[in-house]
Formats: structure tokens, C-alpha cells, sequence
């Protein structure tokens, strides 16, 4: 296993550890709003295997990361199932409203393969063209957080009508969600077939769930997805990213099988290195210190690799690379990871 991103989900902590960013692609970088000017739109984008690969490898090019994560977004399952989804400039994403059995049964996933066929693509090209010691992440959105987005027909702050729609009618809700978790495991497991060498599931909206409510749409789909992908993959890592679910990503660690986690901002990484089981643990640096860049963010830094060392550890962010983000800075920050030694602090 030449990969040292791979190594540590397998259990080994390195020093210095492995480094990728959530959101590594995408619009802090010139050359990638440069070639968005030229595409036809932001799935064009994703559906294009030419475009997609050359968009997955900028990041890589600049800043070496030690794994690639194929560009895409979350939101492709629901438009392969048919709902149908826009990104409108300025906006973000517009979706067709799924709150009833009528909405749903218009949904299927008959089409899926067809329609993410150029995914599979990608990811096929990806697989060629990367070093081979740079590994290949594929992805999916956990089935609460897609939902959420069917739901409410776009982002939101609270998802009031999702959580409404989950309490009302938990039947109606519960076959969205399952016909979601079906559809990611098709996609996954097709990822892995095409080349993914590992995998991360996003529930970027996990945090809105209250306790009782967190295992049923969470910790349920997610665990039932994991199982299903290692049946037939049982040698394929798989991350969860569950942000915002605070004490409770202990309680998930133990009921989803995953090989890691990625840990959002509101950790404390002692609190986490004390308190979660031993899983690879990737994260957390807080994407608003690369904004303010400067010493402050090479101490946080600092005391992070401090408080992980000696255990497996995936040096990350605790959320997506923000659009302002000076790309230098995000230099400063990979020479700083790679060039790191223990010390106390
Ligand atoms: O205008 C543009 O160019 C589009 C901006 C953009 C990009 C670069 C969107 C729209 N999606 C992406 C790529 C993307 N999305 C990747 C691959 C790139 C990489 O990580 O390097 C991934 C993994 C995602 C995943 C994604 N999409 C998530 C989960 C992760 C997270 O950030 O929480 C979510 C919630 C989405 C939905 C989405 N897609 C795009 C936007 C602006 C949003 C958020 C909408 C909202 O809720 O307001």
C-alpha cells in the first residue's frame, strides 16, 4: 500500500500525517473559476469526464495533496433519481420539492447508473492519470442531509419542513430515505468498481437532528450503507463526516462501522482524542483561520498535530475550503503540515 492517506485509515499513525481539504477543488482556486466561466453550468461540469478530471487534478498539481477527491457533488443522486436539479448563479442549488407520496413516486431509480455513467468515467480517468501513491476518494451525501435538500427544494438554515415532514409523516419520510440509501449504495459501490479507493459520506446537516431523531435518519442509513458497500468491498475505507452531531458522533462511532470519522470545528481534538473510539480521526482545523492566515493558524496548527500525534490521524479541515481563501495560504498551511516535527506546546 503506497499511500499514506490509505495507511492511516488502516490504522497506522504517521508523522507528519497525510493532508487533503474538504472543498480542495473549487473556487478559492483562479484556474478552476476559470474553466466554471467556460462550462455550460455547474453539473456540466460534473458530468463532463474531461473537465471533471482536469478539476479534481488542480488542486493536486498546486499543493500535492495525498489523496484527490473526485469532483462531483452530493446532489447528483437526487437528479439521477429524477428530481430535478438546478444551480442557479449566486443562489445555490434549486431542486424540485419532494414532500408527499405523489412527489415521491415519481422518483426512481431505474436510470441511475445511466445517468452518473459519466462519473464512473471519471473516476476511471482519475484512477490513470494520479500518482499512484495520491489516493482517489469518492463520495456521497448521507441520505438525511440529500433528503433534507429534496425536501425543502434547496439549502436552508434550520430544515424546518424536513424535520416537519420526518415527524408528520415518518412513513412518507422513511421511504424517501430509503430509496436514497438505496441509491448511494448502487452509486458507491459503482465508485469503487470505477476506481474509488476510498470513501466519504457527507451528512453535513446530521447537527439539526435532535437525540431521538439522530439514530433513526442518521445513524441508520448510514450504518445500513457502510454494511452494504463492505459486503461486497469489504477491503474499501470508509470515512463519515456527521457534522455537527457534537457528543454523538461517540454513540455513531460505535454503531456505524466506518474506518474514520472527519471531526467538524466545534471539537476540541483533546476532548475527541480522549473521549471517541480508536478510529482514524480526520480534521479540524477551522476553515476561517486560513482566511486569517498569519501565525494564529500555524499554532492551531500546531497544537492539532500536537494533540493527534501517535494516533491515526488525517490532517483536514472541520468544513469545506471557503471561497475567499487566499490559495497561498493554503500553501502555507501544506508546507507547514509536511515540515512538522512533535514538540510541546
Ligand atoms: O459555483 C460553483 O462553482 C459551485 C460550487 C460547488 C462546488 C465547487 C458546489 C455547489 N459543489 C461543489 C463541489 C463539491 N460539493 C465537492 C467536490 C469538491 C471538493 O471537495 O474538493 C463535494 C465533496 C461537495 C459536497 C457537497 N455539496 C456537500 C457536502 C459537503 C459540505 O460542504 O457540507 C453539500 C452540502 C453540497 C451541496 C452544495 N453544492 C454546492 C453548494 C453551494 C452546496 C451548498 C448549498 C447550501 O446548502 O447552501
Amino acid at each position: 500500500m503506497s499511500s499514506r492517506f490509505l495507511q492511516t485509515l488502516a490504522g497506522e499513525a504517521l508523522s507528519p500525517p497525510p493532508i487533503w481539504l474538504m472543498r480542495q477543488a473549487g473556487r478559492y482556486l483562479p484556474e478552476y473559476r476559470e474553466l466554471r466561466a467556460q462550462a455550460k453550468g455547474f453539473l456540466d461540469l460534473c458530468y463532463t469526464p474531461e473537465l471533471a478530471v482536469e478539476v479534481t487534478l488542480q488542486p493536486i498539481r498546486r499543493y500535492g495533496f495525498d489523496a484527490a477527491i473526485l469532483f462531483s457533488d452530493i446532489l447528483v443522486v437526487p437528479d439521477a433519481l429524477g428530481c430535478d436539479v438546478r444551480f442557479v448563479e449566486g443562489e445555490g442549488p434549486k431542486l424540485e420539492t419532494i414532500r408527499d407520496s405523489a412527489g415521491l413516486s415519481r422518483l426512481s431509480k431505474a436510470g441511475l447508473h445511466e445517468h452518473l455513467a459519466p462519473v464512473y468515467e471519471t473516476l476511471r480517468r482519475l484512477r490513470r492519470e494520479l500518482p499512484d501513491d495520491t489516493a482517489l476518494i469518492g463520495f456521497a451525501g448521507a441520505p438525511w442531509t440529500v433528503a433534507s435538500y429534496m425536501v425543502e427544494g434547496g439549502g436552508s438554515k434550520e430544515f424546518q419542513e424536513a424535520r416537519t415532514l420526518a415527524r408528520r409523516d415518518p412513513v412518507c419520510f422513511s421511504a424517501l430515505i430509503d430509496l436514497v440509501a438505496e441509491a448511494t449504495i448502487d452509486y458507491l459501490k459503482a465508485q469503487v468498481e470505477a476506481g474509488a479507493q476510498a470513501l466519504q459520506l457527507f451528512d453535513s446537516w446530521a447537527g439539526v437532528l435532535p437525540p431521538s431523531e439522530f439514530h433513526r435518519w442518521c445513524v441508520r442509513p448510514l450504518k445500513m450503507i457502510v454494511t452494504s458497500v463492505k459486503e461486497t468491498h469489504p477491503d474499501i475505507p470508509i470515512i463519515a463526516f456527521p457534522r455537527g452531531a457534537g457528543v454523538k458522533y461517540r454513540h455513531f462511532i460505535e454503531s456505524v462501522p466506518v474506518d474514520g470519522v472527519s471531526l467538524d470545528t466545534s471539537f476540541s481534538v483533546d476532548w475527541a482524542a480522549d473521549q471517541l473510539p480508536k478510529v482514524c480521526l480526520q480534521g479540524n482545523l477551522d476553515p476561517i483561520a486560513l482566511l486569517s492566515g498569519g501565525d494564529e493558524m500555524l499554532n492551531d496548527t500546531r497544537h492539532l498535530l500536537n494533540k493527534l500525534a501517535g494516533r491515526p490521524h488525517i490532517f483536514n479541515l472541520g468544513h469545506g475550503v471557503l471561497p475567499p481563501t487566499n490559495p497561498d495560504t493554503v500553501k502555507r498551511l501544506v508546507d507547514f503540515v509536511r515540515s512538522y516535527r512533535p514538540s510541546s506546546d
